[in-house]
């Protein structure tokens, strides 16, 4: 099923379901290279969400504030490289909800657990922001929230379950949003997590 969330933004539940072992894998993958880890805000808070990176750029916070980085601070090495599982996926998904030959350079991986959240932002770190975002939703299932241009616009509602792909293009690429504090659950694949890749183009 693919559903019209918002000018530009597409979901197409399900999308990646049939590939769900082999994207798993290829996050063990990369974090076996690159640890999630608990980065810190600008304003010194430590993330609920654990993330890592893959691709040319990895997306990164420190008390020197957000941007894209070749190297992984922890480690001082390149982020592990773009899985060609997730760059086809990317591809295909932008595709079908009509951005044609989408290639991403970065791949943000986001673990939520029971009781973590990502609060309402802008993704803005990026050069170009005509290039859409493909977020891909696995294991626990989490209520996403967007709103619009605007930080004061009113908040939608929407539930994303493992498999769910989501295209931000258009307008809706700038607007605000967020995930709710992730309810307790198990995911016969991922246990209490949910993971979620983030493609985009940030060069
Ligand atoms: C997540 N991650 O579920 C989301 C998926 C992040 C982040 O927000 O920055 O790591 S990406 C959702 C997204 C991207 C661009 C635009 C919009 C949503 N939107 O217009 O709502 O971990
Ligand atoms: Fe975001």
């Amino acid at each position: 099923g693919k559903e019209a969330l918002a000018p530009g933004a597409t979901v197409l539940r399900g999308f990646a379901r049939k590939r769900d072992i082999a994207l798993l894998a290829a996050i063990e993958d990369v974090a076996a290279r690159a640890p999630f880890r608990h980065m810190v805000t600008p304003g010194g808070f430590q993330m609920s969400v654990a993330m890592t990176n893959c691709g040319a750029a990895g997306w990164i916070t420190d008390r020197s504030g957000y941007r894209y980085q070749a190297h992984d601070p922890q480690s001082g090495l390149p982020w592990p490289a773009l899985s060609p599982a997730f760059l086809s996926l990317a591809d295909e998904a932008a595709t079908a909800a009509g951005f044609a030959n989408f290639v991403p350079d970065a791949c943000l991986i986001n673990r939520y657990e029971p009781g973590t959240k990502l609060s309402l932002h802008q993704d803005k770190d990026e050069a170009d922001y005509d290039h859409p975002i493909v977020s891909v939703s696995l294991g626990l299932p989490a209520t996403f929230q967007f709103g619009g241009q605007k930080r004061a616009d009113p908040v939608r509602k929407v539930a994303l379950e493992h498999g769910d792909v989501v295209v931000w293009g258009g307008p809706s690429r700038l607007f605000h949003h967020g995930v709710l504090t992730l309810k307790s659950g198990e995911h016969p694949l991922t246990g209490r997590r949910r993971f979620n890749l983030t493609l985009r183009k940030a060069l």
